[in-house]
Protein backbone atom coordinates (compact mmCIF):
# COMPACT_ATOMS: atom_id res chain seq x y z
CA UNK A 1 0.00 0.00 0.00
CA UNK A 2 2.87 2.24 0.64
CA UNK A 3 3.61 2.79 -3.32
CA UNK A 4 -0.19 3.37 -3.60
CA UNK A 5 0.09 5.65 -0.94
CA UNK A 6 3.02 7.64 -2.15
CA UNK A 7 1.78 7.70 -5.80
CA UNK A 8 -1.89 9.49 -4.40
CA UNK A 9 0.85 11.74 -2.28
CA UNK A 10 2.74 13.03 -5.50
CA UNK A 11 -0.64 13.47 -7.16
CA UNK A 12 -2.11 16.11 -4.51
CA UNK A 13 1.06 17.76 -4.95
CA UNK A 14 0.86 18.57 -8.67
CA UNK A 15 0.18 22.10 -9.07
CA UNK A 16 -3.42 22.86 -9.74
CA UNK A 17 -2.86 23.62 -13.48
CA UNK A 18 -5.88 22.85 -16.15
CA UNK A 19 -5.38 19.58 -17.91
CA UNK A 20 -2.88 19.97 -20.89
CA UNK A 21 -5.17 20.28 -24.45
CA UNK A 22 -4.80 16.64 -25.72
CA UNK A 23 -2.43 16.32 -28.73
CA UNK A 24 -4.13 17.14 -32.02
CA UNK A 25 -4.90 14.17 -34.05
CA UNK A 26 -2.37 14.17 -37.22
CA UNK A 27 -3.69 13.35 -40.63
CA UNK A 28 -1.86 10.49 -42.00
CA UNK A 29 1.35 10.96 -43.45
CA UNK A 30 0.82 11.57 -47.12
CA UNK A 31 2.71 8.29 -49.22
CA UNK A 32 3.56 11.14 -51.99
CA UNK A 33 5.10 14.10 -49.64
CA UNK A 34 8.54 13.08 -51.03
CA UNK A 35 9.24 11.10 -53.98
CA UNK A 36 11.80 8.93 -53.85
CA UNK A 37 14.14 10.24 -56.44
CA UNK A 38 14.73 7.18 -59.44
CA UNK A 39 18.22 6.41 -60.67
CA UNK A 40 18.61 7.67 -64.42
CA UNK A 41 18.87 4.84 -67.15
CA UNK A 42 21.58 5.00 -69.77
CA UNK A 43 20.19 4.94 -73.16
CA UNK A 44 21.77 4.77 -76.42
CA UNK A 45 20.96 4.99 -79.61
CA UNK A 46 21.50 4.13 -83.45
CA UNK A 47 21.65 6.31 -86.59
CA UNK A 48 18.71 5.71 -88.90
CA UNK A 49 19.89 8.26 -91.69
CA UNK A 50 22.58 10.96 -91.76
CA UNK A 51 21.24 14.35 -93.86
CA UNK A 52 23.45 17.68 -94.81
CA UNK A 53 23.22 20.50 -92.45
CA UNK A 54 24.43 24.03 -92.93
CA UNK A 55 27.79 23.65 -90.96
CA UNK A 56 27.41 27.25 -90.47
CA UNK A 57 24.26 27.29 -88.79
CA UNK A 58 24.45 27.89 -84.93
CA UNK A 59 21.72 25.42 -84.04
CA UNK A 60 19.26 26.32 -80.93
CA UNK A 61 15.66 25.71 -81.97
CA UNK A 62 14.83 22.26 -84.11
CA UNK A 63 11.08 21.47 -84.81
CA UNK A 64 9.13 18.94 -87.47
CA UNK A 65 5.77 19.99 -88.39
CA UNK A 66 3.20 17.42 -88.79
CA UNK A 67 3.52 18.21 -92.62
CA UNK A 68 7.30 16.52 -92.57
CA UNK A 69 8.61 20.11 -93.24
CA UNK A 70 11.43 20.83 -90.83
CA UNK A 71 12.24 24.53 -88.95
CA UNK A 72 15.15 25.43 -87.73
CA UNK A 73 16.05 28.43 -85.61
CA UNK A 74 19.80 29.83 -85.06
CA UNK A 75 21.49 32.23 -82.84
CA UNK A 76 24.73 34.48 -82.55
CA UNK A 77 24.34 38.71 -82.91
CA UNK A 78 23.58 39.58 -86.30
CA UNK A 79 23.05 35.95 -87.36
CA UNK A 80 20.13 34.67 -85.76
CA UNK A 81 17.56 33.71 -88.48
CA UNK A 82 14.18 31.42 -88.54
CA UNK A 83 15.03 28.86 -91.10
CA UNK A 84 12.81 26.11 -93.69
CA UNK A 85 14.69 23.29 -94.02
CA UNK A 86 15.12 20.70 -96.92
CA UNK A 87 15.48 17.83 -94.63
CA UNK A 88 17.27 15.51 -97.47
CA UNK A 89 19.50 18.63 -99.52
CA UNK A 90 19.70 20.38 -96.31
CA UNK A 91 19.15 23.55 -97.82
CA UNK A 92 17.54 26.06 -96.39
CA UNK A 93 15.35 29.16 -96.86
CA UNK A 94 15.44 31.56 -94.19
CA UNK A 95 12.14 33.26 -93.28
CA UNK A 96 13.17 35.41 -90.74
CA UNK A 97 15.86 37.57 -88.97
CA UNK A 98 15.92 39.34 -85.51
CA UNK A 99 17.36 42.58 -85.09
CA UNK A 100 21.68 43.31 -84.58
CA UNK A 101 21.44 43.23 -80.72
CA UNK A 102 19.35 39.86 -80.03
CA UNK A 103 20.92 36.57 -79.70
CA UNK A 104 18.06 33.93 -81.19
CA UNK A 105 17.29 30.25 -79.32
CA UNK A 106 14.49 27.91 -79.17
CA UNK A 107 11.58 27.46 -81.44
CA UNK A 108 8.24 26.26 -80.85
CA UNK A 109 4.76 25.58 -82.93
CA UNK A 110 1.86 26.55 -80.51
CA UNK A 111 -2.08 27.78 -80.92
CA UNK A 112 -1.09 28.78 -85.03
CA UNK A 113 1.86 30.77 -84.33
CA UNK A 114 5.75 29.93 -84.15
CA UNK A 115 7.39 30.95 -80.69
CA UNK A 116 10.82 32.47 -81.56
CA UNK A 117 12.85 33.28 -77.69
CA UNK A 118 15.73 35.28 -76.97
CA UNK A 119 18.42 34.32 -75.03
CA UNK A 120 19.37 37.85 -73.24
CA UNK A 121 16.64 40.40 -74.34
CA UNK A 122 13.87 39.10 -72.60
CA UNK A 123 11.37 39.14 -76.02
CA UNK A 124 9.69 35.82 -77.57
CA UNK A 125 8.69 36.89 -81.06
CA UNK A 126 5.83 35.56 -82.46
CA UNK A 127 4.98 34.64 -86.41
CA UNK A 128 1.62 33.18 -87.88
CA UNK A 129 1.26 30.30 -90.25
CA UNK A 130 2.07 32.45 -93.22
CA UNK A 131 5.41 33.79 -91.53
CA UNK A 132 3.65 36.90 -91.00
CA UNK A 133 4.90 38.46 -87.79
CA UNK A 134 2.37 37.90 -84.41
CA UNK A 135 3.76 39.97 -81.95
CA UNK A 136 6.03 39.96 -79.13
CA UNK A 137 5.75 38.94 -75.51
CA UNK A 138 7.90 39.81 -72.51
CA UNK A 139 9.09 37.75 -69.76
CA UNK A 140 12.24 37.40 -67.37
CA UNK A 141 15.32 35.55 -67.23
CA UNK A 142 17.46 33.89 -69.93
CA UNK A 143 14.85 31.93 -72.66
CA UNK A 144 17.07 28.92 -73.90
CA UNK A 145 14.92 26.20 -75.00
CA UNK A 146 11.34 26.04 -76.31
CA UNK A 147 8.85 23.32 -76.69
CA UNK A 148 4.75 22.69 -77.21
CA UNK A 149 3.40 19.66 -75.78
CA UNK A 150 -0.24 18.19 -76.74
CA UNK A 151 -2.39 20.20 -74.46
CA UNK A 152 -0.65 22.86 -76.63
CA UNK A 153 1.45 24.66 -74.32
CA UNK A 154 4.43 25.92 -74.13
CA UNK A 155 7.57 24.05 -72.36
CA UNK A 156 10.98 26.39 -72.08
CA UNK A 157 14.38 26.38 -70.48
CA UNK A 158 16.40 29.32 -68.96
CA UNK A 159 19.46 27.32 -68.88
CA UNK A 160 18.95 26.04 -65.31
CA UNK A 161 17.63 23.01 -63.34
CA UNK A 162 13.94 25.17 -64.16
CA UNK A 163 11.36 24.57 -66.58
CA UNK A 164 8.40 26.67 -67.04
CA UNK A 165 4.86 25.96 -68.68
CA UNK A 166 3.14 28.43 -70.26
CA UNK A 167 0.12 29.82 -72.05
CA UNK A 168 0.78 30.37 -75.89
CA UNK A 169 -2.34 32.94 -75.42
CA UNK A 170 -0.35 35.41 -72.80
CA UNK A 171 3.20 33.25 -72.33
CA UNK A 172 2.06 33.68 -68.82
CA UNK A 173 3.31 30.98 -66.18
CA UNK A 174 1.07 28.29 -65.52
CA UNK A 175 3.92 25.97 -63.87
CA UNK A 176 7.20 25.42 -62.95
CA UNK A 177 9.16 22.02 -62.00
CA UNK A 178 12.91 21.41 -60.90
CA UNK A 179 14.91 19.18 -63.01
CA UNK A 180 16.65 16.49 -60.69
CA UNK A 181 18.89 13.47 -61.88
CA UNK A 182 19.52 10.89 -59.28
CA UNK A 183 18.16 13.13 -56.72
CA UNK A 184 20.40 16.21 -57.86
CA UNK A 185 19.57 19.21 -59.69
CA UNK A 186 20.15 18.94 -63.47
CA UNK A 187 21.07 22.35 -64.94
CA UNK A 188 21.83 23.68 -68.28
CA UNK A 189 18.97 22.36 -69.91
CA UNK A 190 18.79 23.73 -73.49
CA UNK A 191 16.57 22.86 -76.60
CA UNK A 192 13.72 21.09 -75.58
CA UNK A 193 11.54 18.24 -77.89
CA UNK A 194 8.10 16.56 -76.56
CA UNK A 195 8.78 13.09 -76.96
CA UNK A 196 5.80 10.51 -75.85
CA UNK A 197 5.02 12.32 -72.55
CA UNK A 198 8.68 12.87 -72.03
CA UNK A 199 10.63 15.99 -72.50
CA UNK A 200 14.08 15.86 -73.96
CA UNK A 201 16.43 18.15 -72.86
CA UNK A 202 20.14 18.41 -74.51
CA UNK A 203 22.19 19.56 -71.78
CA UNK A 204 24.67 22.54 -72.85
CA UNK A 205 28.03 21.26 -73.02
CA UNK A 206 27.44 17.50 -72.90
CA UNK A 207 26.77 15.02 -75.52
CA UNK A 208 23.39 14.26 -73.18
CA UNK A 209 19.80 14.09 -73.74
CA UNK A 210 18.04 14.15 -70.61
CA UNK A 211 14.44 12.17 -70.41
CA UNK A 212 12.87 14.22 -68.14
CA UNK A 213 8.81 13.61 -66.91
CA UNK A 214 7.02 16.29 -67.18
CA UNK A 215 4.78 15.10 -63.99
CA UNK A 216 8.02 15.82 -61.10
CA UNK A 217 10.97 16.90 -63.01
CA UNK A 218 13.03 13.56 -62.58
CA UNK A 219 15.41 12.55 -65.46
CA UNK A 220 14.01 9.24 -65.83
CA UNK A 221 17.09 8.21 -68.60
CA UNK A 222 19.92 9.94 -70.32
CA UNK A 223 20.79 9.37 -73.91
CA UNK A 224 24.31 8.88 -74.83
CA UNK A 225 25.18 10.63 -78.18
CA UNK A 226 28.42 10.80 -77.59
CA UNK A 227 30.27 9.44 -81.34
CA UNK A 228 27.50 10.76 -83.14
CA UNK A 229 29.53 13.20 -85.18
CA UNK A 230 32.45 10.92 -87.10
CA UNK A 231 35.84 12.60 -86.02
CA UNK A 232 36.09 14.80 -89.37
CA UNK A 233 33.17 16.01 -89.07
CA UNK A 234 33.40 16.88 -85.29
CA UNK A 235 36.43 19.53 -86.93
CA UNK A 236 34.96 22.85 -85.99
CA UNK A 237 31.30 21.82 -85.27
CA UNK A 238 30.27 22.69 -81.65
CA UNK A 239 27.82 21.09 -79.41
CA UNK A 240 24.70 19.09 -79.60
CA UNK A 241 21.85 21.06 -79.58
CA UNK A 242 18.62 20.34 -81.81
CA UNK A 243 15.66 17.94 -81.44
CA UNK A 244 12.85 17.41 -83.02
CA UNK A 245 10.06 15.01 -83.00
CA UNK A 246 7.12 13.96 -85.32
CA UNK A 247 4.62 12.36 -83.55
CA UNK A 248 2.84 10.23 -86.17
CA UNK A 249 5.79 8.30 -87.93
CA UNK A 250 7.78 8.56 -84.77
CA UNK A 251 10.78 10.05 -86.18
CA UNK A 252 13.22 11.84 -83.74
CA UNK A 253 15.81 13.96 -85.49
CA UNK A 254 19.01 15.55 -83.69
CA UNK A 255 21.90 17.62 -84.96
CA UNK A 256 24.49 20.27 -83.54
CA UNK A 257 25.78 23.64 -83.54
CA UNK A 258 27.50 24.38 -86.86
CA UNK A 259 27.48 20.72 -87.15
CA UNK A 260 27.80 19.44 -90.94
CA UNK A 261 25.30 17.03 -90.29
CA UNK A 262 21.86 16.22 -89.16
CA UNK A 263 21.03 12.79 -87.86
CA UNK A 264 17.51 11.15 -88.12
CA UNK A 265 18.02 8.58 -84.59
CA UNK A 266 16.31 5.70 -83.18
CA UNK A 267 16.62 5.24 -79.08
CA UNK A 268 17.65 2.37 -77.34
CA UNK A 269 16.25 1.95 -74.07
CA UNK A 270 19.38 0.34 -72.53
CA UNK A 271 23.25 1.11 -72.64
CA1 LIG B 1 12.99 21.11 -80.52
Amino acid sequence: MRWFFALWLAGCAAPATPPAAAPPTLPPASPVAVETPVAAALWNYEVVERYPHDPKAYTQGLWMDPKGQMWETTGLRKESTLRQVDLTTGKFKVVARLSDKEFGEGLAFAAGRFFWITWDTQVCHTFDAHLKPAGDFKYEGEGWGLTTDPAGDLWMSNGSDKLVLRDPKTFAVKREISVSRDGQPLGYLNELEWVEGRIYANVYRAPFVAVIRPENGQVEAVIDFTGLLSESDAQGADVLNGIAYEAASKKLWVTGKLWPKLFQVRVRQGP
